[in-house]
């Protein structure tokens, strides 16, 4: 029973987001049995979703940061000088430095629920860039979010890089993109960045690597689980799988149960049959013009878009949709 005592003591330490004991507790009693992607980051899954963005299959990251870079001073002309640049679901801020040496703006605004990244990475970024000044938010960027009163009299540019956008269910995206424009206010811009749908045969390995790091990122949610709410998911009995879905043009990935099994989390007792899975991230694909379509449907009006040669990944720069001049008329 020391075990227990160890384990009590250590979790005393750890401060567990009650959304994530309803996500886990709800998800798991439903069927399909689903639990939201954005639990994946914790520290250990930050770290890992860092190294599955420096694989040879993973070309998500380097396309857009390439994009960025060839299309940096194209969005300085558009955007101008002076903004702030407010980040929704900064992580690591990795590509974050491209966009500001090119911009120069005025503040830069990281949000992320991940607090120790989010500290970190504000401080790496103020070495680098000296006289910006930073202020970080410390929450949920799928909320309606009040900004640092300190850019309240700024024109702002948001920027949403990754894809991430791609974990979001169409009706969800649209509702993210429309607390986005609420949250900036009217006449602010927004720099998306958004995976295209392409052949299998490159999709599937993006999600799927040789090196079992994807694997090892969706099977630490339940190690997350174990540690955090009490559970005992005895983590060698599942096994990582992705799949192409291609009526609702995205990946999913799920954790299958190699054979039956039974295991608590926080005293709720869970059996899963071999072979049935947990379903655990969504990676929505947009075609070129889907996209822009989204985006429109969210509030915003497209006024430029770049792509790489293969046409992997889009970056798209759109305004507010409210932004028309006094007078006008839709026609
Ligand atoms: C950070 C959400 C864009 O969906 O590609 C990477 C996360 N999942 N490998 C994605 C992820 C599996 C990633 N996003």
């Amino acid at each position: 029973m020391l075990r227990r005592t160890s384990d009590l003591r250590l979790r005393s330490l750890i401060e567990v987001d009650p959304a994530f004991r309803h996500d886990v507790l709800n998800g798991l009693a439903a069927r399909p049995r689903t639990i939201p992607a954005r639990w994946f980051y914790d520290r250990a899954g930050s770290e890992l979703f860092e190294a599955i963005t420096a694989l040879p299959e993973y070309y998500l990251t380097r396309t857009e940061r390439s994009l960025l870079s060839d299309a940096a001073s194209a969005i300085a002309a558009l955007t101008g000088r002076g903004r702030a640049v407010v980040e929704f679901g900064s992580g690591s801020s990795a590509k974050t430095p491209i966009l500001l040496s090119a911009l120069d703006p005025a503040a830069y605004v990281p949000i992320d629920i991940s607090k120790d990244f989010l500290w970190e990475s504000a401080a790496r970024l103020s070495e680098l860039f000296a006289d910006l000044p930073i202020h970080p938010v410390d929450g949920d960027f799928t909320g309606m979010l009040r900004l640092p009163s300190a850019i309240e009299s700024l024109p702002r540019l948001g920027f949403f890089p990754g894809s991430t956008i791609g974990n979001f269910l169409v009706p969800d995206a649209v509702d993210l993109l429309r607390t986005m424009a609420a949250t900036l206010g009217s006449g602010s811009m927004l720099l998306i960045g958004i995976d295209r749908i392409k052949d299998e045969s490159i999709l599937l390995p993006a999600y799927d690597d040789p090196q079992r790091i994807t694997a090892a990122f969706n099977l630490n949610l339940l190690h997350r689980i174990n540690r955090e709410l009490e559970g005992s998911a005895p983590v060698q009995a599942f096994r990582h799988v992705a799949r192409w879905n291609d009526s609702e043009a995205r990946i999913e990935m799920h954790l299958e149960a190699v054979r039956d099994v039974r295991f608590e989390v926080e005293g709720r007792r869970f059996s899963i049959a071999k072979g049935e899975t947990i379903h655990t991230e969504n990676s929505l694909k947009y075609g070129p013009r889907d996209a822009l379509v989204l985006l429109r449907a969210g509030g915003w009006s497209p006024i430029a878009d770049w792509t790489d040669p293969d046409g992997f990944f889009s970056l798209i720069l759109a305004k507010t949709a409210d932004a028309a001049p006094a007078g006008t008329t839709a026609g």
